[in-house]
């Protein structure tokens, strides 16, 4: 299986007009997240999807420990060592121009995922991702909700298959819960204000910006379909060597990454490719 050759069916993709990508990031500061319907094209979906079946299916054909459980869903990780096709997601747009527009223009890169789950499988524990970065003292109820909550990282999870219904295992929020300066119990969300858990319903190539600092879990997927989400995620230049996979480094070979663009090459820290000046 010769999956080196097949080439990228990752397009340049478009960013959002100003006034749609103001509206989606003052949703994503206020609630922690936001979605954006109808991004990936089906023939990027598929492929993504393909290659991400084949390296979890063919463990050969990735280095030992990029394809295991997390819970009970299988997760590969570090995917932009495996194919240009991952790499190219990283500067595939709109996310990299939300990116810099959350993060910086110099944002880098430090992390990408594909999660699948099949039936009765999920990341479903209550959680916030790495540590709850502004704790609260019991005597202080809350982050006032006037102050926008720093983002030092962020992912945009990507839906790779259908997960329209409640069945198909989404991703659950309690929306708002990054102001809340608290960890959550893992068997229980409860509620934040009032709001207790949503599922995020999304289709087959829709994507949403996602603070991990929200509660959140991965719900059990109860149907026969097989649930796929990316992740790509993006932090601030000075935390690529906080928030990075120890390996996030792109080991690809560099003639995969021919014509790769300045900016592909810098996410993926491979300096010695840039064209010498
Ligand atoms: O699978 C999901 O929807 C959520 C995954 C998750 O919780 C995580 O990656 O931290």
């Amino acid at each position: 299986m010769e999956l080196a050759l097949e080439p990228s069916r990752i397009t340049a993709g478009t960013q959002l007009e100003p006034a749609h990508q103001a509206r989606v990031l003052e949703e994503f500061y206020r609630e922690g997240y936001a979605i954006l319907p109808g991004v990936l094209k089906r023939e990027e979906v598929a492929q993504l999807r393909h290659l991400a079946d084949q390296f979890i299916d063919h463990k050969e054909t990735a280095p030992k420990g990029y394809a295991a459980p997390v819970y009970n869903a299988m997760v590969l990780r570090c995917t932009q060592n495996l194919h240009r096709a991952f790499c190219d997601m990283l500067t595939r747009e709109p996310f990299l121009s939300l990116a810099e527009a959350v993060l910086g223009p110099n944002a880098g890169f430090c992390g990408q995922n594909v999660i699948r789950s099949d039936k009765d499988t999920g990341i479903s524990a209550w959680h916030v991702d790495d540590i709850l970065e502004f704790p609260l003292p019991p005597e202080i109820p809350r982050h006032d909700a006037r102050i926008r909550m720093p983002v030092f990282w962020f992912s945009f999870q990507i839906a790779l298959s259908d997960i329209t219904s409640p069945e198909n295992g989404p991703t659950e929020v309690v929306a708002g819960s990054h102001y809340s300066g608290r960890n959550v119990s893992k068997d229980s969300a409860g509620e934040f204000e009032g709001r207790g858990p949503t599922p995020i319903l999304c289709k087959a190539g829709d994507v949403y910006l996602f603070n991990h600092q929200l509660w959140h879990r991965g719900s059990i997927n109860r149907s026969s379909e097989r649930r796929y989400l990316m992740q790509n995620q993006y932090c601030r230049q000075w935390g690529i060597h906080r928030f990075s996979a120890a390996d996030a480094v792109c080991k690809i070979d560099g003639g995969d990454l021919a014509g790769a663009s300045p900016r592909l090459l810098k996410l993926l820290r491979r300096d010695e490719l840039l064209p010498k000046a």
